[in-house]
């Protein structure tokens, strides 16, 4: 009983002391040591709250020593200054379950995070000019993230707090678009800059795909191959923040893969170069819940063909190979953080990279080459590197681990008619009319107009549909009246259904990535009143413009 309560005052004692995390140009440091840290993302409103423990426990269990999260403004704002962190919500309870786990956590706060991630309001709110030195904009942006910091702060979940998070993140790989933003971009990218370092939250802060991030942001690398990254500082180590084990589903598009020996030589080809942080985008993709999925056109599956599948369970054999390459890649920490480097060229993309300390050394033998395998010839011995490969040496002469060579077991999810017995036998269809009572709806649910107005702003992302309608009327001797006349609408519905006096006439849909279309039928219009009706559908709303 004594020495029990004694080590619950030992853990407790301990739990509150701070991690210095730090880095150089080789690595993050924590507590003063240079770190190799493998990371994987997990989406809090992606799985629920009795899900977190076992995913984050199958993250420790396949290597990670950090789950890293976008934090979902949309979520946690839907309409402005009113807030909501229960259930899938609950951000620090996710935070606290990955320490509990004793992971490290990653906090991307953004607040944008692509095509999910604004709130509507925000779109619709006067004068708004997303992502720029705009007034409206970054009062908001500056609101959350304060919001968001002081929550977290509060909780004591910063590691400099004695807590799990190492890092954070402010904006969104921000380098990919601001070119058009000229020099306000620049001027935006510094203000984030300034923001972030005024909430003092005692760790690194990360920006990603951002070549012009000012110190001391650390600027990292997103991607399917991050090993040409090169930081914009040599103070700033070789981070690669979003490495996509796949990509997201749409509907209609074949299930996404991403091959296991890809993903593994990406990442071991970035550690060969240098590389001493990864973050797998995703680790678990899960679900998008509800109306959640972004668009357009993203289904509610984001499996991403990510190591847990979007259930939860291993999907291998991704998770065992990736596991296999965490716990080699951690074997050589020391080597690989103050290891002096040296490399050889063998020609035809085959090459190998020594790390050198003292103690020993560690080896990569890659093989950029995607057709042939290489032979290498390395003190004495000679080693085959499959094409497309990488191989690696904890001690320079044995192999311990080849991304092209899966010693796991294969998993595969056979998807099977609904005729087991334990699923109930008739999975039907059914509707339900959407309620109407929460309608921020200019009026009471209709308005009149004489102009279109853009679906986001009237509907306010309280629904996924809206009519637009119209009544056309025709005297008896009107020379159109029963005469073949052209109907053109020009759309940015995702879905668009035309009916002319109650009867459908047609529909069309935009074809992936553009947003326009024309709509063009016959149409016969009677005598008297004419009823042009439109239904216009999002398939997944992405509010990032
Ligand atoms: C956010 O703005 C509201 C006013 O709209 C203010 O009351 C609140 O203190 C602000 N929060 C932060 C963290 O700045
Ligand atoms: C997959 O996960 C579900 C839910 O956690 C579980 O019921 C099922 O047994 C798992 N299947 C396998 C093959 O592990
Ligand atoms: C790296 O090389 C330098 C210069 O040769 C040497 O002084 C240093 O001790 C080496 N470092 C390690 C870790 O071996
Ligand atoms: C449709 O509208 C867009 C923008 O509102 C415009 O750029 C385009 O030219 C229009 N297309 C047609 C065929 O009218
Ligand atoms: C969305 C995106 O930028 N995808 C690109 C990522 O990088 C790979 C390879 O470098 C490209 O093929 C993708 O188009």
């Amino acid at each position: 009983m004594v020495s029990l309560r004694f080590l619950l005052c030992f853990l407790c004692v301990s739990s509150v002391y701070a991690t210095i995390v730090s880095h150089d140009g080789r690595a993050i440091t924590i507590d003063g040591h240079r770190r190799v840290l493998l990371s994987g993302s997990i989406h809090y409103p992606r799985s629920t709250p009795e899900m977190w423990p076992d995913l984050i426990k199958k993250g420790k269990e396949g290597g990670l020593d950090a789950i890293e999260t976008y934090v979902f403004w949309n979520a946690h704002e839907p309409t402005r200054r009113q807030y909501d962190f229960s259930g899938k919500l609950d951000l620090i309870r996710f935070l606290k379950t990955i320490q509990d786990e004793g992971l490290y956590a990653v906090l991307r706060i953004g607040p944008y995070a692509c095509a999910e991630g604004f709130p509507v309001w925000l779109h619709n709110m006067p004068g708004m000019v997303f992502r720029t030195t705009n007034k409206a904009y970054m009062d908001e942006m500056q609101n959350f993230t304060t919001m968001i910091v002081d929550m977290v702060k509060k909780e004591k979940l910063f590691a400099s707090q004695g807590g799990p998070i190492i890092l954070a993140q402010i904006e969104n790989e921000y380098g990919n678009v601001m070119g058009p933003y000229g020099e306000s971009g620049k001027a935006y990218i510094k203000w984030c800059a300034h923001m972030a370092q005024s909430l003092d939250v005692g760790v690194p802060w990360i920006m990603c795909q951002q070549n012009d991030a000012p110190q001391p942001m650390l600027n990292t690398c997103n991607g399917f191959y991050c090993d040409n990254f090169v930081p914009n500082n040599p103070n700033t180590p070789k981070m690669w923040t979003e490495n996509w084990t796949g990509w997201f589903k749409q509907w209609g598009g074949k299930n996404p893969h991403r091959t296991t020996e890809d993903v593994a030589f990406s990442v071991a080809r970035f550690f060969q170069r240098g590389g001493t942080f990864n973050n797998y985008y995703m680790y678990h993709g899960g679900t998008n819940f509800d109306r959640t999925a972004g668009g357009p056109y993203i289904t509610t599956s984001y499996d991403y063909d990510a190591p847990l599948d979007e259930y939860g369970n291993l999907s291998q054999p991704k998770y065992g190979h990736l596991k296999q390459l965490h716990d080699v890649l951690h074997s050589i920490e020391k080597t690989l953080t103050y290891g002096n480097i040296s490399t050889i060229d063998f020609g035809n993309s085959a090459s190998a990279t020594i790390y050198k300390t003292e103690e020993g050394s560690s080896c990569f033998f890659g093989n950029g080459n995607e057709n042939s395998d290489a032979t290498i010839s390395f003190q004495g011995e000679s080693y085959v590197v499959p094409a497309w490969s990488v191989t690696i040496l904890p001690d320079c002469k044995n192999e311990a681990y080849n991304t092209a060579k899966i010693t796991t077991q294969t998993s595969m999810m056979v998807k099977k008619p609904n005729e087991a017995e334990d699923t109930p036998s008739t999975l039907k269809w059914s509707w339900r009319p959407e309620n109407m009572d929460n309608f921020l709806l200019k009026g009471k649910g209709e308005s009149t107009q004489t102009q279109l107005f853009d679906q986001k702003v009237v509907t306010n992302d309280q629904s996924d549909y809206l009519w637009y309608m119209t009544t056309v009327k025709f005297k008896k001797r009107d020379p159109f009246v029963g005469k073949t006349m052209s109907l053109r609408i020009n759309s940015t519905a995702h879905v668009l259904y035309v009916f002319v006096n109650g009867n459908i006439i047609g529909y069309q849909h935009a074809e992936n990535g553009k947003f326009n279309y024309v709509f063009e039928k016959d149409v016969k219009f009677k005598s008297g009143r004419n009823v042009i009706a439109l239904l216009s559908i999002t398939v997944g709303l992405a509010v990032s413009s």
